[in-house]
């Protein structure tokens, strides 16, 4: 028999509906799904082939613990038992929790319970502080909140989407399909990126710049709308604080046009293009990504993005908003979910006493939950587990591969190395796994029900389509025998998702009046949604921001140069970032014949000029080097990319994170998008070295 389950698309944040082809208990093929309003009958290229690593036959099947360097299979008890044994060794101090953003709010918020109430611990983490956590401390600073202000379907309302550092076609497809939709209603596109990729070719206006000189061009737009009296004064009067301090720094001659091309290699001309564009615009909309998120400066980006929205009035409308586009299919549910060392659900301080109380309230553990302090971030995790006897010694990871995603990975692999215990639940053997004492198999996202929430703050629901394979659980199931095991059954007494998600809406404000039935409806529902009439929120601030006096407040600031600049031992900068066709780690992709086929290898770009002074050609085999490390990739010439740099995409085991040195302290993000790098040929093309 042959049936189509709707379900949400297994990568990228924008949440697209698939219909999943069953045949006999296998998935055959995949449909767009006509009804959702996010994809509205279309897939990207991962969407379309998002079945063909399901039936993988090298997925986890069984749970395996460790023997000496080997791992033998082995049955959940004893798995659960095992757990249950090391973790009483150790105080909550010692144990670090990662959730995930590809799994769903279900298995989160399962799992943030599990550290808080059963390990009694605040180290919880996951991913998202590699990618948006830039976004989260700036927009909460400017507006008391750090999600995307508006919806997908919102954003083809615009009449001129100014995108920067967001390569929206390739990694967030059907959102780029949004940019056709506004620019054939007659809407302008200005796209700011250093390289010249697919995105770029539909930009009416393409500012090309050096990277990490994002807060020099915005300030520069900026001071040209004050000067040209294009700012919008009504809603800075009556919606906002501290326009003067914004006005003093953006109209430093340092700023003006004429500097700013010289820092930043844009023509002055096109610098006042875009101030006129967004500064005359009836209905401005930002789109940012990692561009803008993973620099050292990184918070400062996000603040200039929303100085600038504030300056022009371009905030609280349809067609307007800072849309800070989320990368994983679930990292909004995961941070929701308060899989964060500082919040509960809810973005609820783990600080505050009354959250507190409330919390351990509905939860009932009899001997209470972690203590209203802020735990260890990913980093601080690997960084105190390098450090024994007194660090963090076991970890429990759910859906993370941070052997090939962290940076500054020569930390993550010693805190690894030296961890006593480490329990890794995962849909393949990965990286990670090798190093685990426990790998747990789990059931991935066409063998479970629950919730996700997508870029838009939308909830929408998996749906079960398949089996998973051998005993293969899914992530929540997993969490709550474990659980039990551990004596604490009372606190878990989940029979599905829906139990779980009843739970959570007590907890989490954001979600109170949203059910599992009411996300029935193919639309989904949008948070905030504090009640049971309510309809949802598409549209943030429309009246006040977040802050308790409702306005937002300009955080002006200024240019720094990137934490490392070219020299001549290290002459290029290098840019890391994605491809279309493979998603970061590769775990799923690469198992996709079609995805697979499509990019096979890991390399890196280079303009044609420095391609011929460092003396490379198309298919050699270099040593990339940088301060931190090396590894040896292909070479690929393209004239795309401006002249200094270099980029590599992030999803092969080549462990570019070997690259990439230490985080911001002010975000934890790392500074991916500019490592300088020296390239060395060691095998030409034609096999000679
Ligand atoms: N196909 C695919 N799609 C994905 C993913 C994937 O792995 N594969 N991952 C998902 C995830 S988790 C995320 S976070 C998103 C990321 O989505 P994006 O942020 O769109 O992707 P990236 O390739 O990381 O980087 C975006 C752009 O930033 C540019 N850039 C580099 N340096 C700078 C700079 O200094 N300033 C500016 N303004 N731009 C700069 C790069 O040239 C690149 O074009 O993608 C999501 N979608
Ligand atoms: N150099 C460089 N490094 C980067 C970046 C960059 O731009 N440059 N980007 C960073 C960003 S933005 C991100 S988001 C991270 C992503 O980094 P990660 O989150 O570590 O990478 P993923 O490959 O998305 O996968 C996580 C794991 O989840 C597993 N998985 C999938 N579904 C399930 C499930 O249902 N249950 C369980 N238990 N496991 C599951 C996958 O098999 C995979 O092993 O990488 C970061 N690292
Ligand atoms: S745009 Fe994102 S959610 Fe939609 S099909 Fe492509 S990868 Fe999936
Ligand atoms: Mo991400």
């Amino acid at each position: 028999m042959i049936t189509q389950v709707p379900t949400i698309c297994p990568y990228c944040g924008t949440g697209c509906t698939v219909n999943l082809i069953v045949s006999d208990g296998i998935i055959v093929g995949t449909t767009p799904n006509i009804r959702s309003p996010v994809n509205e009958g279309k897939l990207c290229p991962k969407g379309t082939y998002c079945y063909q690593f399901v039936h993988s036959p090298d997925r986890l099947k069984k749970p395996l613990v460790r023997k000496g360097d080997v791992f033998i299979e082995t049955d959940w008890d004893t798995a659960y038992h095992i757990i249950a044994e090391n973790m009483k060794i150790y105080s909550p101090e010692e144990i670090g929790v990662l959730a995930s953003a590809r799994c769903s709010n279900e298995d989160n918020y399962a799992l943030m319970k599990f550290a808080r109430g059963v390990l009694k611990t605040n180290n919880i983490d996951h991913g998202a502080r590699q990618c948006h956590a830039s976004t989260m401390t700036g927009l909460t600073l400017s507006f008391g909140m750090g999600t995307m202000t508006n919806s997908i379907p919102d954003i083809g309302e615009s009449d001129c989407i100014f995108c920067i550092g967001s390569n929206t076609f390739e990694q967030h497809p059907l959102i780029g399909r949004q940019i056709i939709r506004a620019k054939a209603d007659g809407g302008r596109f200005i796209y700011a990126d250093p390289r010249y990729t697919p995105t770029a070719i539909q930009a009416d206006l393409f500012l090309q710049f050096y990277s990490g000189s994002d807060v020099a061009v915005l300030n520069c737009i900026m001071g040209e709308i004050i000067r040209n009296g294009l700012e919008n004064r009504k809603f800075i009067e009556s919606r906002t604080r501290e326009y003067e301090s914004l006005k003093r720094v953006v109209l430093q001659s340092k700023y003006t046009p004429q500097e700013v091309s010289i820092l930043t290699g844009v023509s002055r001309e096109d610098l006042k293009t875009a101030a006129n564009w967004i500064g005359t615009a009836k209905r401005c909309t930002v789109l940012y990504a990692m561009g803008l998120s993973q620099q050292s400066g990184g918070v400062n980006n996000v603040r200039a993005i929303a100085n600038l929205m504030m300056l022009t009035g371009n905030i609280g409308r349809p067609g307007t908003g800072i849309n800070a586009l989320r990368g994983q299919n679930n990292v909004q549910g995961a941070c929701d979910m308060g899989c964060l060392s500082d919040s509960f659900p809810g973005y609820q301080p783990v600080t505050d006493s009354v959250v507190h109380r409330k919390i351990s309230k509905i939860w009932k553990f009899p001997d209470g939950i972690a203590p209203p302090r802020i735990g260890y971030d990913i980093l601080q995790m690997f960084q105190k587990a390098m450090h024994p006897p007194f660090g963090i010694k076991a970890m429990v990871l759910m859906g993370e591969n941070p052997l090939v995603s962290e940076p500054d990975l020569s930390t993550v692999e010693h805190g690894i190395k030296n961890l006593e215990f480490l329990v890794v639940s995962d849909i393949f053997f990965t990286k990670t796994c090798e190093h685990a004492d426990v790998v747990l198999p789990a059931a991935c996202y066409a063998e479970k029900d629950g919730t996700v929430t997508n870029t838009e703050r939308r909830v929408q629901r998996l749906k079960k389509a398949v089996d998973p394979p051998g005993v293969a659980l899914p992530d929540w199931q997993i969490i709550t025998n474990l659980a039990s095991h551990m004596g604490y059954g009372d606190q878990f007494p989940y029979e599905c998702p829906a139990d779980i998600f009843n739970e959570m809406t007590q907890v989490c404000p954001a979600y109170q009046g949203i059910t599992h039935e009411k996300l029935m409806n193919p639309d989904g529902v949008f948070w905030p949604c504090p009640f049971d009439e309510h309809p949802g929120t598409p549209v943030l601030y429309k009246e006040r921001f977040y802050h308790p006096d409702g306005k937002g407040v300009f955080c002006p600031v200024e240019w720094k140069p990137p934490s490392e600049l070219p020299d001549s031992l290290y002459p290029y900068r290098l840019t890391s970032g994605r491809v279309i066709w493979h998603w970061h780690t590769g775990t799923m992709t690469r198992r996709s014949k079609n995805l697979a086929d499509e990019v096979s290898e890991a390399y890196i770009e280079i303009n044609p000029a420095d391609a011929e002074t460092a003396g490379v050609t198309e298919g050699d085999v270099v040593i990339v080097r940088s301060r931190k490390g090396s590894l040896s990739c292909n070479v690929k010439i393209a004239s795309d990319i401006k002249a200094g740099m270099v980029f590599m995409p992030l999803l092969f085991d080549t462990a570019l994170s070997r690259l990439t040195g230490k985080p911001s302290p002010e975000s934890g993000t790392s500074e991916y998008k500019s490592v300088c790098v020296a390239i060395k040929p060691i095998i030409s093309h034609d096999g000679v070295s």
